[in-house]
């Protein structure tokens, strides 16, 4: 693969899920016990604050016990290995609130949709590591008022760090999108602009995703397959 340089990656829940942690939409998931208006929107959580802070408690805590899988350990062996090649970019977009890529040992990742791991104060806006819960209202470290919310972009409200992401998949060769159903934007939309700037484009999913025809490849499978043989052929190619 020696034309590729830049690699822009998006992960969704389908890379956590032989982690154990649940996807959004598959039979099961986490939307099936909610609906998203419910529990993922700025409304949701004016409505009612306690259901929605048990709904983020409750994964807070059960990511806390899941371990990284293959997959994510197999990115951060990419995202390692490519950054000693000189003039070689490589960015992993997550839609995932959960730290697997860190914890598997991938250094750039960007968490387009937040992380389960920081409580946001919206009385100061300052973002605090966090791993317990949140429902008993605890006082924000920086400023002391009890005003904390989970640090996650739900419906309605602005994925983090766009700019970047567009100024990186501006300058990919290759999009990969990995096991993600491409249901929700504007991270669904990231392959056709890929598409549009004449950029290579792979999909790594479990079954066809919602935008599998925008993709020159497929690759069907489970992540912990698909996504080590993929990354065998981009170093060893
Ligand atoms: C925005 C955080 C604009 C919370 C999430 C009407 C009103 C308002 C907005 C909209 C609207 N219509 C459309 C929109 C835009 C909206 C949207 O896209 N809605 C959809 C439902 C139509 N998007 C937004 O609101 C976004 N913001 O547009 O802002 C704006 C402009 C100006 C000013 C202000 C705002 C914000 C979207 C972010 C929402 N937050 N999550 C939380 O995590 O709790 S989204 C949620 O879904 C997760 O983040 C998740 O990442 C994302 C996508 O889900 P997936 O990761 O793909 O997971 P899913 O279960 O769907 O699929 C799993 C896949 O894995 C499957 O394909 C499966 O086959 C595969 N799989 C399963 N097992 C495996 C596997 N693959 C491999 N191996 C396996 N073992």
């Amino acid at each position: 693969m020696a034309d590729i340089r830049n690699i822009v990656i998006l992960t969704g829940a389908g890379i956590s899920a032989e982690s154990g942690i649940d996807t959004f939409r598959d039979a099961g998931g986490l939307w099936e016990q909610h609906k998203v208006e419910d529990v993922a929107t700025p409304e949701a959580f004016e409505r009612d604050p306690d259901l929605v802070l048990r709904f983020y408690d409750k994964r807070r805590e059960a990511i806390q016990t899941k371990q990284p899988n293959t997959a994510h350990k197999a990115l951060a062996r990419l995202d390692e290995e490519w950054a000693r090649k000189p003039g070689h970019e490589l960015l992993i977009v997550t839609q995932n609130v959960d730290d697997l890529h860190e914890r598997a040992g991938a250094g750039r990742v960007l968490h387009m949709h937040g992380t389960h791991l920081n409580a946001w104060c919206t009385a100061c806006d300052v973002r605090t590591p966090w791993n317990g819960p949140l429902i008993e209202r605890p006082p924000c470290p920086a400023c002391g008022t009890s005003a904390l919310r989970p640090d996650v972009v739900w419906f309605g409200e602005m994925p983090y760090e766009m700019e970047r992401i567009y100024s990186a998949l501006r300058e990919a060769d290759l999009f990969v999108s990995i096991g993600t159903s491409g249901a929700v934007y504007p991270a669904a939309g990231f392959v056709q602009e890929a598409r549009s700037m004449r950029i290579r484009t792979l999909e790594l999913n479990l079954e066809a995703s919602m935008g599998s025809r925008w993709f020159h490849e497929s690759r069907h499978g489970p992540a912990t397959e698909v996504v080590p043989q993929w990354v065998e052929e981009i170093l060893g190619g």
